[in-house]
């Protein structure tokens, strides 16, 4: 038998990472895990997702993560043979069948808006040639199918979008502004429309 080998290709989304986080080894490497995060200095972060077994033996031919509140995908990189639907909430890999044992990885390119310390789960669903699937979705993480989680440190996170700014001129002298702006718009009609009169 092999040792395991690691057959995601991470290099297309590596430019720029400034620091890689590495999870805890209890959560790496056993069913549908996040293995790490990789921030990026523009805010976004790669999240590599790995599994390591298929469905009962049976080798795997899809993975499919739900990004949770606070997450967008972005882009992400498919494992050799295999091809990836990305949209906002949901990343989708599928491709030929890996055989059970084998420890392949998915990246996916995420904007993350939270607080340092906060859990974000991405419940994950595998499935297997067999017909067989996994429902990666346990979220307290002591069930029998934990869903894939990380912890978030700052350098992980997007700055939430700013908040619309606040009317910079009080209530009082704007109404007196648009007032002075409608009575001039008044005083340019009626000096166009007699002007177009006079040319009758
Ligand atoms: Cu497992």
């Amino acid at each position: 038998m092999n040792a395991p080998q690691r057959v995601g290709r991470r290099a297309a989304l590596a430019a720029a990472v400034t620091a890689v986080v590495l999870l805890p080894a209890t959560s790496a490497a056993a069913h549908v895990s996040v293995d790490r995060v990789e921030p990026r200095d523009d805010g976004t972060s790669a999240v590599t997702f790995v599994f390591d077994h298929g469905c009962d033996g049976a080798p795997t031919d899809a993975v499919q993560v739900t990004m949770p509140e606070g997450v967008e995908a972005l882009a992400a990189v498919a494992p050799d043979g295999w091809t990836v639907d990305v949209t906002p909430d949901q990343v989708r890999w599928a491709g030929e069948p890996v055989a059970d044992g084998e420890v392949t990885e998915l990246t996916v390119d995420v904007r993350m808006v939270g607080t340092a310390g906060q859990s974000f789960v991405f419940p994950a669903v595998q499935e297997c040639t067999s017909g067989d699937s996994y429902d990666w979705a346990d979220t307290d993480g002591s069930g029998a199918h934990p869903a894939p989680m990380l912890v978030a440190t700052s350098s992980m996170l997007s700055a939430p979008p700013a908040p619309a700014a606040p009317p910079s001129v009080p209530m009082g002298p704007l109404v007196a502004a648009l007032a002075v702006a409608s009575v001039g718009a008044g005083v340019g009609g009626g000096w166009a429309a007699s002007r177009h009169r006079r040319r009758l």
